[in-house]
């Protein structure tokens, strides 16, 4: 199969988020068959959902990858085991959530794997940080761009949404995840140092 782009959403409300975010971004940057190609910032999320929890982390991060989506979407299932998620634990705080939102221009409708992701185009925490790195990209089954879809949510009062200013999930880098070069710099090195 030839490599597509697919776009992750990474979410946690436990512990110290910063860090599971970094180690899930070191997951990904570290398995050969994927290439991290950009990286949102980091936004302070309100939780969206029944009951109250704890405000989320959420980020987004683009990848270039030669797995399948089911295929892809067990390598985050097991990494998301590995940090210390309850295989059942849907709607519960969590350490790590890594959703596939988008992958390609593919369109699935199963019930282990929804693409585009099921509640994306109402969901802030998750257009926002895409939006950043991905303003022009269309959804494949309504052809709407996330921009569009993000200036349509902001005319709505919803759950509220802050990006971090003083840090994002490459530490050490003036200006944000946004102008690092990830081709260009060990990046993972860099990161490492912080997940330990
Ligand atoms: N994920 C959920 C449920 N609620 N709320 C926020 N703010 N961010 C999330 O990532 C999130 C949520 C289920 O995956
Ligand atoms: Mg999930
Ligand atoms: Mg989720």
């Amino acid at each position: 199969m030839t490599a597509q782009v697919a776009y992750i959403g990474l979410g946690t409300n436990m512990g110290d988020r910063l860090r599971y975010l970094r180690r899930a971004l070191l997951a990904l940057g570290s398995d050969p068959d994927i290439r991290v190609q950009a990286i949102s910032r980091v936004f302070e999320t309100e939780f969206v959902g029944e009951g109250q929890q704890d405000p989320y982390f959420n980020a987004c991060v683009a990848i270039e990858t030669s797995l399948g989506p089911d295929t892809l979407l067990g390598r985050l299932k097991s990494f998301e085991k590995r940090e210390g998620r309850a295989p059942d634990g849907h709607m519960l705080p969590r350490p790590i959530d890594l959703d596939i939102l988008l992958f390609g221009d593919k369109i699935l409708r199963g019930e282990r794997l929804h693409i585009p992701h099921k509640g994306m185009r109402d969901r802030a925490f998750v257009l926002e940080p895409l939006g950043e790195i991905a303003p022009a990209l269309k959804f494949p089954d309504s052809g709407e761009t996330i921009a569009e879809a993000c200036a349509k949510i902001r005319r709505k009062s919803g759950p509220w949404i802050a990006p971090l200013t003083d840090e994002g999930l490459l530490p050490e880098v003036a200006g944000g995840p946004m102008n690092w070069d990830l081709n260009k710099e060990d990046w993972r090195a860099a990161l490492a140092v912080h997940c330990r």
